[in-house]
């Protein structure tokens, strides 16, 4: 007998054994069917195969054992050919970059992707398919069953995204790293970085040394502040690569750009350097756009961003430049689009930014309200044959307070329940945007009012899983009925990552 994930599934006890897998995954896979009576026991003698391995291949080989051996005690070794557990990168390429089968028997669990990137969506799978308990970081008693199934997947869309604010208050690698492993428990493939604003400058630009020397020690509230060294990018760029992530990194411009101003004051109109900031207001600071300098200052700029960047996405900001006179603004999006092609690079840039023309290729990200003039603007972006990545501010920003009782975040696009951020799509929010100019969906996390992780986990957990599904699952099988219950299931496992999450009230946590 077959089960699908269609049905409303209502699972009134939560064991391994009378709970069908199906009832557990987030984001939901296009197709799973339940392989009724058999169970699949992962034993000390298990061992890991990879067949025709790569570096790549074995890395995620590598990464799932070390994870498990944690938990289990097993010394899962990882070795060439099939295993226990077998990872296959023969998989054909119809499955895409990111798809892959996963068949969980009586004795062996297999996965097959194309490429080692979908291997490590399927482990990512396999991960959630485990009890809870196989997160843990100490070892566990078992057993470590899994419930027989089949699963055929790959994404909706090829851009699932978080954001990190890390300008309004700066956040260390390590908890960057954080950021990134709880993200890519959801299969998000981008890890935007906001890395300058009016409050501070995160990231090492050697021709511009002020930027990090000055206004790197500035944040929200007058905090010590901090900035990411070439190093320190470096290994955050190679950790989310690691988990199949990329790195998108954001330098604001022509607003939001209070710090580099205060950094030099050649870069201002007067020639003189206006002071650090460290409140929370938004729109008072420019780029001087009639400068040469300002040409030559983010030329510097988004070369060495480029350069320390190895996705082909180079954000330039561009929201609320309420200080930019609009004639300027129209003026100056088109130069610094420029200087981020000259480097090589695919311009992306908040929704005002299609209201000036465009070079080919770049990325609209729609942050409205259901606003007609934020809509308008991501139309205007398709007409010039710009792509959309949606995150609408009233439903996928992760900083807005839950209800009025939330004790961090803001409000000014209103409150978001879990089922208000989980309950749209992508394809049709915007009337009249064509479908397939959509490329898929980002969270943002803005951090005027987080400065350390444990809020931080509060406002993304639980919403962000919502809105990985929304850019993984297909629309059919998007249902907040069921979506809850497999959230619900999900808090076990914060529980054992010792995530911050907020209980909220709209689900019935196990
Ligand atoms: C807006 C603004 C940001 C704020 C954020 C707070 C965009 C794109 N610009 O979103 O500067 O931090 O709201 O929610």
């Amino acid at each position: 007998m077959e089960a699908t994930f269609h049905k409303p599934l209502r699972w009134l006890t939560s064991t391994a054994e009378s709970r069908p897998p199906e009832a557990t995954l987030i984001p939901q896979p296009v197709t799973q069917t339940a392989l009724q009576g058999q169970t699949f026991t992962l034993q000390s003698s298990a061992t890991v195969g990879v067949v025709t391995p790569s570096e790549a291949a074995s890395s995620v080989a590598d990464q799932f054992a070390a994870r498990l051996r944690l938990s289990t005690g097993f010394p899962l070794p990882v070795q060439p050919g099939a295993g226990t557990i077998t990872l296959s990168t023969d998989g054909p390429s119809s499955l895409g970059a990111e798809g892959y089968e996963l068949r969980v028997d009586d004795s062996t669990v297999t996965i097959t992707a194309a490429t080692p990137e979908g291997l490590f969506r399927g482990v990512t799978t396999l991960r959630q398919l485990l009890p809870a308990k196989a997160e843990a970081a100490t070892e566990q008693a078992g057993p470590w069953e899994i419930a027989g199934t089949t699963i055929s997947d790959a994404p909706r869309y090829p851009y699932r995204g978080v954001m990190l604010d890390v300008s309004r208050h700066f956040f260390s690698v390590a908890d960057v790293k954080r950021y990134i492993d709880l993200a890519s428990l959801y299969k998000l493939n981008q890890l935007h970085l906001h890395l300058s604003d009016d409050q501070g400058w995160r990231i090492q630009v050697d021709s511009w040394p002020e930027l990090t020397k000055y206004a790197a020690g500035s944040e929200v509230g007058g905090g010590p502040g901090g900035h990411f060294t070439k190093a320190d990018f470096a290994e955050i760029v190679m950790y989310a690569a690691e988990r199949f992530m990329t790195v998108v990194p954001e330098i604001d411009t022509p607003g939001h750009t209070n710090a580099a101003l205060a950094s030099y004051a050649e870069l201002n109109a007067d020639g003189e350097a206006t002071p650090l900031y460290t409140g929370t207001e938004v729109g008072f600071s420019s780029l001087t756009v009639d400068k040469d300098l300002t040409y030559e200052f983010l030329d510097d700029v988004f070369r060495e961003v480029a350069e320390q960047t190895p996705g082909d996405v180079i954000h330039l900001g561009g929201d609320e430049a309420h200080s930019t006179p609009h004639s300027d603004y129209l003026t100056f999006v088109p130069k610094a689009a420029e200087l981020v092609v000259k480097h090589g690079k695919r311009v992306m840039g908040w929704h005002e930014i299609a209201d000036a023309d465009l070079p080919a290729g770049s990325i609209v990200q729609y942050w409205g309200t259901d606003d007609d003039r934020a809509q308008a603007l991501a139309r205007k972006g398709v007409t010039q044959g710009a792509e959309v990545v949606m995150s609408p501010a009233n439903r996928a920003y992760l900083d807005m307070k839950y209800d009025q009782d939330t004790p961090y975040g803001l409000d000014w696009a209103g409150l978001i329940s879990v089922e208000k951020s989980y309950s749209w799509d992508p394809a049709t929010l915007i009337p009249e945007l064509p479908e397939s100019a959509v490329i898929g969906v980002e969270a943002p996390l803005w951090t005027e009012t987080l400065d350390n992780m444990a809020t931080v986990e509060f406002m993304v957990f639980p919403r962000l899983p919502g809105v990985a599904e929304l850019g993984w699952s297909p629309a059919s099988a998007l249902e907040w009925s069921t979506y809850k219950d497999r959230l619900a299931e999900q808090g076990s496992r914060w529980e054992v990552l010792g995530v911050n999450f907020y209980r909220a009230p709209e689900i019935d946590w196990r």
